[in-house]
């Protein structure tokens, strides 16, 4: 089903048929672009910016790439199209048909899931509002924009569902969106992590690698669900969620690569030498990851949760890709590995196995971080630099779970109040670190050229060429 790009609200879900809803969103729109125009990214109006926007949404030909004025973005609502005689993957209801409307008794339950999902994406707005006025280059530019619009067309995914299927609690939380803000003492967002500061390129590239993963790991475990409009939305999100993490991974991996240009032409691998000549040393970017690393583990909540047990078992939340799991998917039976502190030490321990819901999808995660790292790994030593990178221990720095209340190391040893407090500033960036990489912070937007710390890309947007196109045309 085309997206008709005519309408106020462009869509695939024949908006123009349901005359309320199209009256409640067009309600809501004007809330959206004023929220979007006074906490969107700074310094935008009038750029042409050479964007994707999606026309469809089979597989292939999604996406068509024009320059837009940014505020006249045209946010809209795609749904993948409805399976015939879809079932039930998981849980109780497993072998029914998917659910097209709300279930009664799943309310609560599923909205609050619903608003978790989409209060992230206008929080990640927010924390990137300002980057834009300190891009590496004119391709960068272009990619923040990107991500930018993409997740404020991801809130709308989410308040879509709540306005077409939740009323008026619906409606009430979907203005909530755009009432709670990052970092607001009084109406914080949600989640941990998306109250912290991106104040830099630098983890503006480590967020979009470490967070925005946690979105494909949160969004292919809600694309299970067995209420089917929830699950066939996340399932287009998921499409446009690749280029983001794309972005981090080939944004951490230039950074890595400039610093290995400088070590090398320097010869040397003195932080203090590889940051006065404009690039960030390597235990710099360590520190950067195990920052990055260790606040989004915590997105995927408790190690043991009858909150997430009940999700599975009510069919709402399945696990990474359910059907290709091998088992009863019920996970009424049977145990799995916990990481536990007993004493001083951590230890594994099995538990009931519907529980660990979310202890599992964290371990996919982890395992899709370190593929990225291997990746930046081996250019660090084909490059015949003398460093490796390397995930923390998932104990590491953790507010929420099991290891909220205990000082770890990053490989995983039980640390006193003490060797924390002398040694953190080793393993986490400090006050001094963030304000020297702020200090490489300079606004680069000449076609051609880029900043002295991140080398250029390797290859462009849709085949333009990745340095000298305009990716970006200001007016
Ligand atoms: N911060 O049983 P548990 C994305 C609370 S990212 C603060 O584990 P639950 C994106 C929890 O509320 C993907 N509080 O909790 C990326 C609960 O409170 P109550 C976002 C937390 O809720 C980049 C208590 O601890 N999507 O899309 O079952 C850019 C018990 O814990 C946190 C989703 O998250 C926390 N981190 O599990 C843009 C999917 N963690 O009930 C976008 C929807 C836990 O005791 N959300 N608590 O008062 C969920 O599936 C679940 O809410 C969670 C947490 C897996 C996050
Ligand atoms: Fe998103
Ligand atoms: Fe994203």
């Amino acid at each position: 089903m085309a997206i008709n790009y005519n309408e106020r609200i462009p869509n695939n879900v024949d908006l123009a048929d349901n005359r309320r809803l199209q009256r409640a969103l067009e309600a809501w729109q004007p809330e959206f672009l004023s929220w979007w125009h006074e906490l969107g990214p700074e310094g935008t109006k009038n750029f042409d910016i050479y964007l994707r926007t999606a026309i469809s949404v089979e597989p292939d030909g999604w996406a068509h790439y024009d320059f837009v004025k940014m505020p006249d973005y045209r946010w809209g609502i795609f749904v993948n199209p409805e399976e015939a005689g879809k079932k039930i993957s998981f849980g109780e209801h497993k072998g029914e048909d998917v659910w097209q409307e709300v279930p009664g008794e799943y309310r609560s339950t599923l909205r609050r899931l619903i608003v978790t999902q989409g209060d992230t994406e206008p929080a990640s707005v927010e924390q990137q509002r300002m980057l834009g006025l300190t891009c590496p280059s004119l391709y960068d530019l272009r990619n923040i924009f990107q991500v930018n619009v993409e997740e404020g067309r991801h809130l709308w995914a989410m308040v879509y569902l709540l306005h077409a299927y939740f009323g008026r609690d619906g409606r009430e939380e979907a203005e909530a969106m755009l009432e709670r803000h990052s970092g607001d003492p009084d109406k914080p967002r949600i989640l941990g992590a998306f109250n912290e500061k991106t104040p830099d390129w630098l983890s503006f590239f480590m967020f979009t690698y470490f967070t925005d993963r946690d979105g494909k790991y949160q969004l292919a475990s809600l694309a299970e669900s067995g209420f089917d409009p929830l699950a066939r939305t996340c399932q287009f999100m998921l499409t446009e969620e690749g280029h983001h993490m794309f972005i981090g991974e080939t944004g951490v991996g230039r950074v890595i690569q400039r610093t290995c240009e400088v070590m090398n032409e320097l010869r040397t691998d003195d932080p203090e030498r590889v940051r006065a000549a404009g690039a960030v040393d390597m235990p710099t970017l360590q520190k950067f990851m195990n920052f990055h690393f260790s606040v989004s583990l915590d997105l995927f909540g408790q190690e043991t949760s009858t909150n997430a047990a009940n999700y599975f078992n009510q069919s709402l939340k399945g696990r990474f890709q359910e059907t290709m799991i091998e088992d009863d998917h019920r996970l009424l039976e049977g145990t799995s590995p916990v990481h536990v502190v007993k004493g001083d030490e951590i230890v594994l321990e099995e538990q009931p196995a519907l529980n660990t819901v979310n202890e599992r999808l964290r371990e996919e995660y982890i395992k899709d971080c370190q593929r990225g790292m291997t990746r930046w790994n081996r250019n660090v030593k084909r490059a015949g630099i003398d460093f490796q990178f390397r995930l923390p221990h998932r104990a590491f720095n953790r507010r929420i779970g099991n290891f909220a209340d205990v000082r770890v190391s990053p490989k995983g040893k039980i640390l006193s109040e003490a060797e924390w407090t002398r040694r953190h500033g080793e393993w986490l960036p400090d006050e001094e670190d963030r304000a020297f990489v702020q200090s490489l912070m300079k606004r680069v937007v000449e076609p051609g050229k880029i900043a002295s710390w991140v080398a250029p890309p390797s290859r462009g947007i849709n085949h333009e060429d990745p340095s000298s196109f305009e990716y970006v045309r200001f007016s």
